[in-house]
């Protein structure tokens, strides 16, 4: 999943494609480099961000989603918590809604994707972005992430969407502190067995990598968030939300080679 964020204040690539044009020229060169799926957000939700009124956030993701829709070639998700900024990118194009707060944040929002029959990714947060810090406590962090998501994915299913059009998100960086982000990605296996549907891990660049790697700035992030990808994909994820799609999808294309040679290995 490539990262397309409209956004003046994103943390990693904020200002770079604020304006829809230079988002949707980003969003067709993320398809070329290999992205299956391009998400499209209006709205930063790095920790301590402002939140963006409807009005804006539908004027920087609708045009960005038709044309992607129309030319990208490949899907197109809506990163957004917002019920009516999902319904107008379902109806210009988009087949799935990626929602931070896992359908928790805009009650109509769950209603809105299963009157679109369209997939969802509920993603684990608490608080918002702007207290989301101070609720980073937890006791055991992968069984509460666990119960949580599972919780999201009963709700959604509820409101009428598929099950099987459900991704759950671990929502590393997110009302997590480094050593949750490591314990979680240390277990998806056991998180994806808690959970029941597909995983989608979203680690690139985040705070956390810098931190591991001696506060290393975000444009030094780049192997470490590859590392990411690369874990994710052999423990066990579907998806994984990047911004520099080229560079995991070539190691995504050695890991299939390798699965492949593994399983005729075992087949001889
Ligand atoms: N991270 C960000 C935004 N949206 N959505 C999902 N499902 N998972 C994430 O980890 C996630 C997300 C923040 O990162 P960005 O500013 O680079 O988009």
């Amino acid at each position: 999943m490539g990262i397309v964020n409209v956004t003046p204040d994103s943390f990693s690539d904020g200002g770079r494609y604020a304006e829809p044009r230079s988002a949707i020229a980003h969003g067709l060169g993320l398809a070329t480099d290999g992205a299956a799926l391009l998400d499209v957000g209006g709205e930063s939700t790095r920790p301590g961000a402002a939140s963006v009124d409807e009005a804006e956030e539908l004027r920087r993701t609708e045009p960005v989603v038709r044309e992607l829709a129309a030319r990208a070639g490949v899907p197109v998700s809506i990163d957004t918590t917002k019920a009516a900024v999902a319904a107008v990118a379902l109806e210009a194009g988009a087949v799935m809604v990626n929602d931070v707060t896992g359908g928790t944040g805009d009650p109509a929002l769950l209603r809105v994707v299963a009157d679109a029959d369209a997939m969802l990714v509920v993603m684990h947060m608490r608080g918002t972005p702007r207290t989301m810090a101070d609720e980073a406590r937890y006791d055991d962090v992968v069984r509460e992430v666990g119960d949580e998501l599972r919780a999201r994915v009963d709700a959604a299913v509820a409101a009428g969407v598929r099950p099987d059009a459900i991704l759950a998100d671990p929502g590393i960086g997110f009302a997590k502190g480094a050593a949750h982000n490591v314990a979680l990605l240390a277990a998806l296996p056991e998180l994806s067995e808690r959970v029941e549907v597909p995983l989608l891990v979203g680690a690139s660049r985040k705070s956390f990598l810098g931190r591991l790697l001696g506060d290393a700035p975000v444009d030094a992030r780049e192997e470490a968030t590859l590392a990411t990808t690369v874990w994710s994909f052999m423990r066990g994820a579907a998806v994984v939300r990047v911004h520099d799609v080229a560079a995991s999808s070539r190691a995504a294309a050695l890991l299939d080679a390798l699965e492949r040679a593994t399983q005729e290995g075992m087949a001889a």
